[in-house]
C-alpha cells in the first residue's frame, strides 16, 4: 500500500536524526494497533534502528495475537479477564483501575528515557475509551506531567449508537481537561475511510485499518525527522525544541502536508502553488474542520533539494508563506517559517502544524448522528408503546341480551376479556413464536 507521505523514502535512509524519542501507550484494540504500528518504525540509522517503543494494554488476550510486532521494545500487558470489555466503558475503566499498580510499574519501566509519550486509543470501544482518562491521570502523576499527548480516533457514522455515544462521553470529559494536557491528534476514521474506499473500492475494512495505522505512523515519524535532519536554508529555523513546544501545547493539533514537483513552482505565478498549499492546510492530513484562527502556535517547514532551494527559497517566497500562515492564524504567539535543504529530496514538501485548537466540526457531526440515532430509538420505543397499549386493551363485556348469551357466559365459553388476557400472557412466554402463531 502506498502512502504519498513517504516520498523521501525516509525509512530507508541512514542519514537522519529524530527530534524526540516517542513512547506509545496503546489502549484497547485500536489503540494497540496504532501504537504498535507507530513503534514499529524501523530505520537504517545507526543506534536508531528502532527509534520508538511501546506498551500495549488490552483486556482481550486474543487481540494481541492479531497485532504485528517487529520492534523488540514493544511490551504487552493484559488487564481484566482476558475477554474484552464488550464496548462497556465502565468495564474498561474498572479493568484498568484494578490493575493500576501493575500498569504504573510497566509504564515507568518502559518509558523512563522517553521525551514524549503518546496515549493512543480508538474512541468508541470499552477498553481503550474506558481507560483513557485513568491513563491520563496516571501519566500526569507519575513523572510525565506535560510530557504526553493523545492520539484518538473518531468513529465512523455507521459504527452505531453505542460506539458514537461512548466516544462522545469521553471526548466531553477530555475537552474539559484539555488545558492540563499536551496536544491531541484526532484521526478521523470517516475522513480517511471515505478517501480510502474511493481509491480502493474492492478492499476490506481490515485493509482500511492497516492503511490508516500506517498513515498515522508515517505522519508522526516524518514530522519528527523533518524537524531534526535537514540543513536550514537561510536564517529562519524551526528546531527540535520548537517541535517539542508544539507537541506540548494544550489543545488539538492539526497537521498538513503538500508535496509538489520541483518544476511546478513558478515564483512569477502564485497560482502555481499558493491555492494548493492553502487547501492542504484546510484539508489536514488526519482530520479537518478546525477553526484555525484559534491556533495558539503554528509552524511551517518547506523542504527541497539544493538546486530547487536556490531557485525557490527567496525572500519573496518565505514572505508569502509567512503571510499565508499569519492570515490563517493571526493570534498564534509563535509561528516560525523554516526552509530546509535535503540533498535527496525529490519535489518540494510543505509541512504545517497548527496547535492549541478546539475540537473540529466532525465532533458536531457525531453529536448530530448520535441525536438522530437516539430519536430513531425513541420512535422505535413509541412503536413498542403501541404494542404495550394494545396489551392493556379491554373489550367491553358483551351486553347480555338473550338467554343464550347468558348461558354461554356462565359456561365459560364466551369470547371475553379474560380470553384476551390469557392470549397476551401466552405471547409473553419464552418459547412463544410469533411466526408460528400467525
Ligand atoms: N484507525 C483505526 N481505528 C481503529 C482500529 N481499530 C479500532 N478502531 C476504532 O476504534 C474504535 C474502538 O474499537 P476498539 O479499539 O476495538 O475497542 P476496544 O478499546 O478494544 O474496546 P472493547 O473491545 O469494547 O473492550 C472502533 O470503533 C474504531 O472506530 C484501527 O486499527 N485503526
Ligand atoms: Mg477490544
Amino acid at each position: 500500500m502506498t502512502t504519498t507521505i513517504t516520498q523521501q523514502n525516509l525509512l530507508e535512509r541512514d542519514d537522519l536524526h529524530f527530534s524526540l524519542k516517542f513512547g506509545y501507550l496503546g489502549l484497547g484494540m485500536g489503540g494497540c494497533s496504532i501504537a504498535a504500528e507507530c513503534a514499529n518504525v524501523k530505520t537504517n540509522v545507526k543506534n536508531g534502528h528502532f527509534p520508538y517503543n511501546g506498551l500495549l494494554i488490552n483486556t482481550n488476550n486474543m487481540d494481541f495475537e492479531k497485532i504485528n510486532i517487529i520492534n523488540p521494545n514493544i511490551e504487552k500487558l493484559q488487564i481484566g479477564n482476558g475477554k474484552g470489555a464488550g464496548r462497556d466503558l465502565e468495564a474498561g475503566e474498572k479493568a484498568f483501575t484494578e490493575e493500576k499498580e501493575k500498569v504504573t510499574g510497566a509504564i515507568k519501566k518502559q518509558f523512563m528515557d522517553r521525551d514524549f509519550i503518546w496515549i493512543v486509543a480508538g474512541l468508541g470501544g470499552g477498553t481503550g475509551t474506558g481507560s483513557v482518562i485513568e491513563a491520563i491521570k496516571l501519566l500526569h502523576s507519575n513523572g510525565f506531567k506535560k510530557r504526553f499527548g493523545l492520539i484518538l480516533t473518531l468513529p465512523r457514522n455507521k459504527e452505531g449508537s453505542t460506539v458514537i455515544s461512548n466516544a462522545l462521553e469521553r471526548l466531553q470529559r477530555i475537552s474539559k481537561a484539555m488545558a492540563g494536557l499536551g496536544s491531541i491528534i484526532l484521526v478521523d476514521n470517516q475522513k480517511l475511510y471515505d478517501k480510502f474506499i474511493k481509491e480502493n473500492p474492492n478492499s476490506t475494512l481490515a485493509d482500511y485499518l492497516t492503511y490508516s495505522n500506517n498513515f498515522v505512523s508515517a505522519t508522526l515519524h516524518e514530522l519528527n525527522v523533518v524537524t531534526a535532519s535537514f540543513k536550514p536554508f537561510g536564517d529562519s529555523h524551526f528546531d527540535s525544541s520548537e517541535f517539542e513546544n508544539l507537541l506540548k501545547t494544550p489543545g488539538v493539533l492539526s497537521l498538513s502536508k503538500y508535496s509538489v514537483k520541483d518544476s511546478k513552482i513558478d515564483l512569477g505565478n502564485e497560482s502555481s502553488y499558493v491555492p494548493e498549499f492553502k487547501d492542504s492546510i484546510n484539508n489536514g492530513i488526519l482530520s479537518d474542520g478546525y477553526k484555525l484562527d484559534n491556533a495558539t502556535r503554528a509552524a511551517a517547514s518547506v523542504i527541497s533539494n539544493k538546486p530547487t532551494a536556490q531557485r525557490v527559497f527567496t525572500l519573496g517566497f518565505t514572505d508569502k508563506i509567512e503571510t499565508i500562515v499569519d492570515e490563517i492564524a493571526p493570534l498564534a504567539g509563535e509561528k516560525p517559517i523554516a526552509t530546509y535543504v535535503d540533498e535527496k529530496a525529490r519535489g518540494v514538501h510543505f509541512y504545517t502544524v497548527f496547535a492549541g485548537l478546539n475540537l473540529p466540526t466532525r465532533v458536531n457531526e457525531l453529536v448530530v448522528e448520535n441525536n438522530r440515532l437516539t430519536e430513531l430509538q425513541d420512535n422505535k420505543d413509541d412503536e413498542d408503546d403501541v404494542l404495550a397499549s394494545l396489551q392493556t386493551f379491554k373489550r367491553k363485556k358483551k351486553q347480555v341480551d338473550s338467554v343464550d348469551d347468558l348461558d354461554s357466559l356462565l359456561s365459560g365459553n364466551s369470547n371475553t376479556i379474560d380470553d384476551f388476557e390469557s392470549e397476551s400472557k401466552k405471547k409473553q412466554e419464552d418459547n412463544y413464536d410469533p411466526i408460528e402463531d400467525m
